[in-house]
């Protein structure tokens, strides 16, 4: 696949015609200080201009500014989950799921797609999120241990999963050009599809745009529901049609542990012909901050932590056990023929609302950061397209195995939890293939050890290549 670029020809720029859109929309102010702009920054300005939908900012104005979001209501209820198997029916209908899992990977009809185009302002690292170091011995990046996860599946399944990678403006330059320096971490080329997804101005109080500089309206990435769009805006959608795709399967940069071509899962969503499907782990308490999968007046949707009214979160079954466990852990598989569906006749996904603090120029063009949220950020959520699926499945998971995101610079879901989480499962894999385990002081339980998905996808890969006697200390990596 090639590598798009959504960057107008610049030398096609109708600068009449871009000079009259803002004023139209009542934007008029991005051109105040259009007097002191060099020829280069003009340029610059009416480019990013031509790429802002100011018909969708009126309507998403419009719609919140004049009457304020509620948070959403509507009856909550479970949703049924596939659980972990406890007993042996359960066992056989993941076996099968597992068959028709491999068939689909054999007959290279699954494509994996990474959405990175957030800005990961909480983890305060510089540069997209992707390549951030997260190998706790190795140092591989995200993107690396995402890489070869997909070449390891491919080549355990003899044919090509094509990867699809979703940024954003903020951060397209820089992951084009970190996949180039890596040789796209050994993918093929044509396997490899990067694309942007698109951006929206915040508004402030009144529906006025901000300006970032005096050449610049300050936006950001419109959510990752926005990727929905941008696999069919990118021309992603059909290209994947045309190499024979059904599964896309959707995970969030962030997570070093997802397993992006589980045979199980793509198994059970073939089976019940499901458009879209989720996995969850169970909640650590129910305060825990994620997203819970329930259905909201019928609907399947994920109902963000914030719009959970406490004495939910807090309602228990009972066996004592949460009502409401099912956290989402964003990654999920959309049938391509659902993808296609949610494009067709414009992009349908709502909008919400956050407040945000938005630094800005005031009017001598000076950036003053702001001390209170003094803005509002419109964005799409993947999820919920959920609501639109005529048949989906829902599949728990096992948190130590597939999810420990790095979100935050320390603490909970921080690289430190997340480098022990991958040393714990590797650890646990070795136990059960036979290594010796150092313990004690300096022992590989007290530092990091790793495995190469490109050496085993699971533990039984490992089992089968782990040679006898092997002993594991700290720093240990295979
Ligand atoms: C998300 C879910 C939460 C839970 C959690 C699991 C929402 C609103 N909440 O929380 O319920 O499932 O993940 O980890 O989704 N991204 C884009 N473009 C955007 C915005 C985000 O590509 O415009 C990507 C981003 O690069 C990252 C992922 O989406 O890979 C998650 O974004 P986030 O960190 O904003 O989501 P979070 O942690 O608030």
């Amino acid at each position: 696949m090639a590598r798009a670029s959504k960057r107008p020809d610049a030398g096609k720029i109708d600068e009449a015609a871009l000079r009259g859109l803002p004023e139209q929309h009542g934007q008029g102010h991005v051109f105040r200080f259009w007097g002191e702009l060099s020829g280069a920054e003009r340029t610059a300005l009416l480019e990013q201009l031509s790429r802002i939908d100011f018909n969708l900012l009126d309507r998403l104005v419009r719609a919140q500014l004049l009457k304020p979001a509620k948070p959403a209501a509507g009856k909550l209820t479970p949703a049924p989950i596939i659980p972990i198997p406890g007993t042996d029916q359960e066992r056989i209908a993941h076996l099968q799921a597992r068959q028709r899992g491999e068939e689909l990977l054999r007959q290279g009809k699954v494509a994996a797609f990474v959405v990175a185009g957030g800005q990961g302002t909480r983890l305060g690292f510089d540069g997209p999120k992707g390549t951030f170091v997260i190998g706790p011995v190795s140092r591989r990046t995200l993107f690396q241990v995402h890489a070869e996860k997909i070449r390891a599946s491919a080549r355990r399944y003899g044919a090509p999963v094509p990867w699809l990678v979703m940024t954003s403006e903020s951060n397209h330059q820089a992951t084009a050009d970190f996949f180039r320096k890596n040789e796209s971490f050994g993918m093929e080329e044509r396997d490899v599809f990067i694309f942007q997804q698109e951006m929206l101005p915040a508004v402030d109080r009144k529906g006025k745009v901000f300006m970032e500089s005096k050449s610049r309206v300050f936006t950001s990435p419109n959510g990752h529901g926005g990727s929905i769009k941008a696999l069919s805006d990118s021309g992603a959608l059909e290209e994947l049609a045309r190499r024979g795709i059904e599964a896309i399967s959707y995970f969030q940069v962030d997570n070093p542990l997802v397993n992006p071509c589980d045979p199980v899962f793509l198994g059970y969503h073939a089976l019940h012909q499901a458009e879209m499907s989720s996995k969850v782990v169970r909640k650590r308490d129910w305060s825990e901050k994620v997203g819970v999968l329930g259905r909201r007046d019928g609907k399947l949707a994920v109902i963000e932590y914030s719009d959970l009214p406490e004495s939910d979160a807090r309602a228990t079954l009972p066996d004592g056990s949460l009502k409401y466990w099912a956290g989402s852990i964003a990654i999920h598989l959309l049938s391509v023929e659902f993808a296609r569906r949610l494009n067709r006749g414009g992009f349908q996904l709502p909008y919400h609302v956050a407040e945000k603090s938005v630094p800005s120029l005031d009017d001598r063009g000076s950036l003053v950061k702001p001390k209170e949220k003094n803005g509002i950020k419109f964005e799409t959520f993947v999820f919920d397209a959920l609501g639109e699926t005529r048949r989906s499945v829902s599949l728990e998971v096992r948190r130590e195995e597939e999810f420990s995101p790095v979100k935050n610079a320390a603490g909970e879901d921080s690289p430190e939890q997340s480098r022990r989480d991958l040393t714990a499962l590797y650890l646990r894999w070795l136990e059960a293939a036979g290594a010796r385990i150092e313990r004690g002081n300096g022992g590989a339980a007290s530092g990091y050890v790793e495995i190469s998905p490109l050496t085993a996808l699971d533990g039984e890969e490992l089992a089968r290549r782990l040679k006898p006697g092997t002993v594991v200390r700290s720093g240990f990596i295979l």
